[in-house]
């Protein structure tokens, strides 16, 4: 089938332009001058609406197991609500236990997904035990498998932990093949020594899980990953949820050094902190415990991660979505904070609030786009299938009300969650019509998707490399 989207305005990262958009089944057949396309197709009046290229969350966690619980959204319910906020693909993290076969982990992947998927997908794998096999591993799921991008932790020892000799090795095997390390820069032995002392003078609350992950522990873990990433001849590196400033003063100046050096941050960073949300009273305050956590509104993160964003210092804005309900997930940690599972929930509100960073002149919109949509799909090879809005590239495309505004919140929103970690924003803009391969999904606030819709989408190499 094909229809024009005709009137609108197209947004890519050189900024707006007014044209007409064709597609033919799956994919963009042409974008044309305005008024200049076929009269004789079905037509979506995009007028005053901003056209975009469907967003691309390069983060997501759905149905994890993690911290003796699973998060909850299932790749059914979270890829639905991820289509209600104008993202048409995820990457989510695959994953290899300790002592596991990494190709069964991905097997067991597979698995969720398959049928489920109300949009495409692709994965990234975490390796939870390098080794000889795990290793050996890595060149087949670049050749072979369509991942591209392993991801490592410095923290968590004694589950996903690498120790600095594993990172270096599996950092050689990426700069052999060409993958991208994706890294959680926090440096977890530390904070577990500080875990400790905090519990041990009764410090139980919530606000303490961001006061024992000070940024000098993410600072020094994304120093030491950037350095080790150098002795590996300068392997692709992207550090994962950047949330502080001396974390992102690390990752500006291995960059103004010219090296393939990366990161992201999430929503929850750019507006969210330590005193307002960590520190809300009682056991509130869990809704918002994810690692790595939101830091002081004393300080100048959030600023300098806009600014970060702008620069290109920051290159992605991903969700890290990872959530838990209040009831039996985050309340395991009552009288204890870091039994709290760590993650929050946001797959949905990232192209909104990203645009409201627009509205309040903190980002351009060309910008906006890039970092939602175009840079995610180049960093990670689906580009440019997704990600652009161009002859040829799948049909993946949201047109968005700049005059809308939307309203979030647990009645509202769509993900398997029992609370908003943004309960009562109200903010500028709103996603209108969602459209995945040439289907819409979402038109107005009627739903028109489906599960098993969404495919898988085996990825190429960054195109970031040098
Ligand atoms: N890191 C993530 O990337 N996601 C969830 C929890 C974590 O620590
Ligand atoms: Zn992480
Ligand atoms: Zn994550």
């Amino acid at each position: 089938m094909s229809f024009l989207i005709k009137g609108g305005t197209v947004v890519g990262p050189a900024g707006p332009t007014p044209a007409d958009v064709l597609v033919d089944g799956e994919t963009i057949a042409a974008v044309f001058a305005p008024d200049r396309g076929p009269e004789d197709v079905e037509t979506i009046d995009a007028t005053g609406k901003y056209v975009i290229p469907g967003a691309i969350d390069a983060h997501t966690h759905m149905q994890m197991p993690f911290g003796g619980t699973e998060a909850s959204d299932t790749f059914a319910t979270g890829t639905r609500a991820a289509a209600f906020g104008g993202t048409t693909t995820i990457v989510d993290f695959a994953i290899q236990r300790y002592g596991e076969v990494v190709q069964d982990g991905l097997a067991a992947w597979h698995a969720k997904t398959a049928g489920n998927c109300h949009i495409d997908y692709g994965f990234h794998m975490i390796l939870g035990g390098v080794d000889d096999e795990s290793l050996k591993a890595m060149d087949q799921l670049v050749a072979d498998e369509g991942i591209t991008s392993f991801k490592l932790f410095m923290a968590y020892p004694g589950v996903f932990y690498s120790d600095d000799g594993q990172i270096l090795r599996a950092m050689q095997k990426a700069r052999d093949n060409g993958a991208m390390i994706m890294m959680h820069a926090e440096n977890g032995p530390a904070i577990d020594v500080l875990v400790k002392q905090a519990l041990e003078r009764g410090e139980t609350d919530p606000y303490y899980h961001g006061v024992t992950r000070p940024q000098e522990l993410e600072a020094e873990a994304t120093s030491r990953a950037i350095w080790l990433a150098s002795v590996a001849a300068d392997c692709p590196l992207y550090i994962v949820h950047l949330s502080a400033s001396k974390a992102l003063e690390q990752v500006a100046a291995a960059r103004d050094a010219g090296r393939n050096v990366f990161a992201e941050t999430c929503p929850q960073y750019l507006y969210l902190t330590l005193e307002d949300q960590l520190g809300a009273p009682g056991f509130e305050g869990a809704k918002w415990v994810c690692s790595t956590p939101l830091r002081s509104k004393h300080e100048s993160h959030r600023a300098d991660l806009w600014r970060g964003l702008r620069t290109n210092d920051l290159a992605v804005v991903s969700t890290d979505h990872c959530p838990f309900c209040m009831k039996d997930q985050k309340e395991m940690g009552v009288g204890d904070f870091s039994k709290i599972p760590n993650g929050i929930g946001g797959v949905e509100h990232r192209v909104d609030l990203l645009y409201q960073g627009v509205v309040d002149g903190k980002l351009s919109l060309g910008r906006w786009v890039e970092t939602i949509a175009t840079t995610p799909a180049r960093m990670f090879g689906m580009y440019p299938r997704k990600g652009v809005i161009a002859p040829g590239s799948d049909a993946d495309i949201v047109l968005y009300d700049p005059a809308g505004r939307t309203r979030i919140g647990v009645e509202t929103h769509h993900m398997n969650m029992d609370y908003s970690a943004w309960e009562g924003w109200e903010i500028a803009g709103k996603v209108d019509t969602v459209i995945s391969r040439g289907a819409v999904l979402v038109q107005g606030d009627e739903y028109k998707g489906r599960a098993g819709h969404g495919r898988y989408v085996p990825r190429g190499l960054s195109e970031y490399l040098v």
